[in-house]
Order: C-alpha cells, then structure tokens, then sequence
C-alpha cells in the first residue's frame, strides 16, 4: 500500500515551491465570474498536484478546484485539491496563501496536507496521529474567554450579492474580542486554529477543498469543527466554525444570536 500522506506532502511542497517561484509574475487573470478569479498559476499548480496524485493514486476520484470532478475506479477514496488557496492575495501579491490537499475515504477525512510556501509551514493531520507543523506536534490554545480570543473569518466572494454577508457578525465579535482577521486563506486560516496563533475562525460558503484539510488538522490538535450552529459538519455546505474547544460554545451562541437580529432587521 503506498503512503498516500507522502505522496500528498510531495505534491504540496511541489506546488507550493511553485506558487513562491511565481509570485509578482501572474501571466493571465480570468474571471470564472464576476468577483471570482482564477491565474495562471492557480492552473500550473494544479496541473503538477493531479499529475503527482493520478500518476500514484490513478483509481482515485479527484476534485480540483479548477478541474472539477473525475470519477476513478470505485474505490471510495477521493482527494480534494486547491491548489492555491488565497488566489486573491496571491494575484496582489499579498504573502498569504497556501496549497490544501485532503483525502476522503468512503466519505471520511482520513489525511489533510496544507502547505505555506512563504514561511515554510507544512501542516498534516491524520485521524488518530494528531496534527503537525513541520516536526512539532501542535494543538490549540487553551483560552476559555471569548472576550480575549483572536479570531478569524472570511467574506463570500458574492459579498455584495449575499444577504448573509457577515458584516454584522464580524462588527459585532471585533467589539467583543480581541480582534477578527480577515485575511483570504480559508485554508492556512484553520491551521493557526489548530496551533493556538487564533483561537476561533468561521466562515460561510467555502468549498470543501478550502476547508477538508484544515477541519481535520483543527479536530486532530484538539479542537472543534462544527457548521455555525453547532451541529455536525459537513464540508460540502461551505459553512465551518472551528475553535480551540473552549470557547466553542459561546461563540456558536453568538453566530446564531447575531444572525437572527440579522435576519430581523431584513424582514
Ligand atoms: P480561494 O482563494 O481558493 O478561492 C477567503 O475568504 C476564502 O474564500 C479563501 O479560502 C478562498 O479560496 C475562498 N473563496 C474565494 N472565492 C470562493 C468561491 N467562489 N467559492 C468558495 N470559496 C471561495
Ligand atoms: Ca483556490
């Protein structure tokens, strides 16, 4: 049996070697919508991630970000690639990005790589083997107060279309903590839950290839991954709360309580 772990650490640190070389030299910018964008590089680092993963793993499904679905030979194992989570700051140049590489197997996350090429950070996580940076086993922080937590969270790229935009809850919790980073990698922003740099981070309408690694590297240091209510996650409806555990709760009674004074001030 080969080691998909090693594998998916090669291509990361492949893609990610990929997306540093390339920085300031993005060739083509298109839009697949209005606000959304994809580079060139996006598509080269993908392209060398699924050549490395099919040319190993050539029975497995995969799903790419920018090539969708391909179905394999029934095994139940599929990979979730991005190849370049932070397309937005890497077309600005903006030093926050990273590459993310999941594997499902019969529908559970059984490995997820995430890889920053700018500070050389590989994190992994395997079910049971806990979660890492480089050589160090990581967890996350052991604050209980909300009111002194360092959060983070994202906007959906149809922010001025969406009526669930965020806005309040990112007003609201900036009032009542420490502070709440926006800063464009879903990805790279669930491995600083998972090492104690942030204590919460939540998000609405990611894919599952911005979130399948992160999710599982945050549950393997020690913390929690739910939808924003509390319930159990699912990767493929975009929305994720993931926290040290300790504040889990009174942030998840937060969300909901400002989504709803949200919704009211709409009807
Ligand atoms: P991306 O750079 O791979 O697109 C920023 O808040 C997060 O939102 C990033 O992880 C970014 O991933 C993601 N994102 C941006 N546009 C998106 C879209 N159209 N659908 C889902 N996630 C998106
Ligand atoms: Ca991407």
């Amino acid at each position: 049996m080969k080691n998909s772990r090693k594998i998916a650490v090669r291509a990361a640190l492949e893609a990610g070697r990929l997306l540093k070389e390339r920085l300031g030299d993005v060739r083509t910018i298109d839009y697949k919508e209005a606000y959304n964008i994809v580079t060139d590089v996006d598509k080269a680092s993908e392209a060398k991630i699924v050549s490395i993963i099919r040319g190993e793993f050539p029975d497995d499904d995969i799903l790419a970000e920018e090539g969708g679905f391909t179905e394999g030979a029934g095994l139940n194992r599929r990979w979730l690639i991005d190849p370049l989570d932070g397309t937005t700051n890497y077309a600005h140049t903006y030093p926050f990005f990273s590459v993310s590489i999941a594997l499902e197997e019969a529908g559970k996350r059984i490995l997820g790589v995430i890889y920053n090429p700018m500070t050389d950070e590989l994190f992994w996580a395997e079910p049971g083997e806990g979660a890492w940076l480089n050589d160090e086993k990581i967890s996350v922080s052991d604050l209980k107060e909300l009111n002194s937590s360092l959060l983070a969270t994202g906007f959906p790229p149809d922010t001025a279309k969406a009526v669930r935009s965020n806005l309040l809850q990112f007003k609201t919790l900036t009032d009542r903590t420490h502070g709440v980073r926006r800063d464009g990698s879903a990805a790279l922003d669930l491995c600083f839950v998972a090492c104690g740099r942030l204590d919460g981070f939540w998000e609405m309408k990611l894919a599952p290839w911005d979130i399948g690694a992160g999710s599982l590297i945050v549950e393997e240091a020690g913390g929690r991954v739910t939808n924003l209510s509390g319930g159990p996650l699912d990767i493929y409806s975009g929305h994720i709360l993931a926290t040290n555990g300790k504040i889990h709760d009174d942030l998840t009674e937060a969300l909901v309580a400002i989504e709803k004074e949200d919704s009211k001030k709409r009807h």
